[in-house]
């Protein structure tokens, strides 16, 4: 009775705890399909990425996607510059060691080319602060959907970071993506996604058989407490018999000569093969661009109602031209002066809207900074845009500080680039 009563108790609770369950399954369904539904606002994570490392890292500026919607093989060419930035994070290594990527939700594209300043990066390599690279990736479409896809830089020690998202789409069928290579010795691999896939299976299922047969012949004895026993006894000469020697032998020898016989089919079969490469990509950074204004941040501070980040900033033009503030960029955001009109035809058509916050940049006195002249000037960036990107979450690092590029343009239309970084106060109403 006791038995029955016992189980009987347990089967309730157990219809409970499903009942529970169920409904928290309910609740994480529906967050899911709600995530899912609005994934322009919460992509794939990026936005999780400390302010610090999406500010003060690795800045992209004139990329260009040579298309956004592709069916499945065909390419998108991604082009672009990064600087990387002068006030590096103290608390993450330098880019001693950094590799080109790109920051996709999964393989939903292939990537076939990668170029740093013209040369091949296939591989990683060291790359300087303060300096400025161009970059060219051919990704190839593979998985159909619409991704968010950024270029990226790993950096070693420091993790992926990553640049501007763009939305891009691929059409068609997965089963229809093939990555055709020839090798180095003229041999044409139809597609590399499924080349020597046949044979790794099969050498993998023969090794597996062979353990589960050597396995097997000692599970079919008797075995724990039961040898613990002959082991108490004594009898321990007992448990291994003559049998169980030849046995082993022969497995000894068998598994010798199939290694032998696989290494030897190998070599013959792929004569020339070489072994994957460690060593490091060289590149020079782009030769250094004169940049006559000298920037000094006197005071920034960041409106946490009125999500405004002002920066009060001392200008010195040491040019021969009259110069504007055009553009302030951070994280990827771009808040451009809507009175320049060079700072304005700098924008791509193509480059995502949800990243130009339609404010734009409010600079206090837009006539030109003449040359010699030093200037003290309010520069305001208000938008959603610090809340929807989560950078406010910088006002809670030990370390408060902003950095980003500001783009002047000369009256030629010429643009110069600047670093402009600073620490940054909160403030709760007024400034
Ligand atoms: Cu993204």
């Amino acid at each position: 009775m006791q038995i029955v009563k016992n189980d009987s108790i347990r089967g309730f609770s157990m219809l409970g705890f499903l009942t529970r369950y169920m409904a928290r399954l309910r609740i994480v369904v529906g967050l899911g399909v709600l995530l899912a539904l609005s994934g322009q606002v919460f992509a794939h994570g990026e936005r999780n990425q400390e302010p610090f490392l999406r500010m003060r890292t690795a800045h992209f500026y004139d990329m260009k996607w040579s298309t956004t919607a592709v069916a499945v093989n065909e390419d998108i060419v991604v082009t672009g510059k990064f600087r990387l930035f002068q006030d590096w994070p103290g608390n993450i290594p330098k880019p001693e060691r950094v590799f080109l990527g790109n920051g996709t939700p999964g393989p939903v594209l292939a990537r076939t080319e990668s170029w740093i300043n013209g040369v091949p990066a296939i591989q990683s390599g060291k790359l300087e602060l303060d300096r400025d690279y161009e970059f060219k990736t051919v990704l190839k479409g593979r998985i159909p959907g619409r991704h968010h896809v950024h270029p990226m830089l790993n950096v070693e020690g420091a993790g992926p970071l990553l640049g501007p998202g763009n939305w891009l789409t691929v059409s068609g069928k997965w089963e229809d993506f093939k990555l055709p290579v020839t090798t180095v010795d003229g041999t044409k691999i139809d597609n590399l996604e499924t080349y020597g896939v046949a044979q790794t299976i099969k050498v993998h299922a023969v090794w597996y058989v062979i353990a589960l047969v050597y396995m097997l012949w000692w599970l079919r004895k008797p075995l724990l407490m039961t040898r613990f026993a002959a082991m108490e006894a004594g009898n321990e000469d007992l448990l291994v018999t003559r049998g169980d020697r030849l046995w082993g032998a022969a497995f000894l020898v068998g598994t010798l000569v199939v290694v032998v016989m696989w290494a030897n089919w190998a070599e013959a079969t792929y004569p020339r093969t070489v072994p994957l490469q460690g060593g490091e990509m060289l590149v020079d950074p782009l030769p250094l661009e004169k940049n006559p204004v000298k920037i000094t941040v006197v005071r920034a501070t960041y409106d946490v109602p009125g999500r405004s980040m002002k920066m009060n900033l001392s200008f010195t033009n040491n040019g021969d031209k009259p110069v504007q503030v055009g553009e302030f960029m951070t994280a990827g955001l771009r808040f451009v002066n809507h009175s320049v009109p060079a700072a304005m035809a700098n924008v791509h058509p193509d480059f995502p809207k949800d990243l130009i916050p339609p404010s734009g940049l409010k600079v206090e006195n837009n006539a030109p900074i003449a040359p010699g002249e030093t200037r003290t000037m309010m520069v305001e960036a208000t938008d959603a845009a610090w809340e929807v990107e989560r950078l406010t979450s910088l006002l809670n690092d030990p370390d408060n500080r902003v950095g980003g590029l500001l783009f002047f343009f000369d009256s030629e239309g010429n643009r110069i680039i600047a670093n402009v970084m600073g620490p940054i106060v909160p403030v709760f109403g007024k400034s």
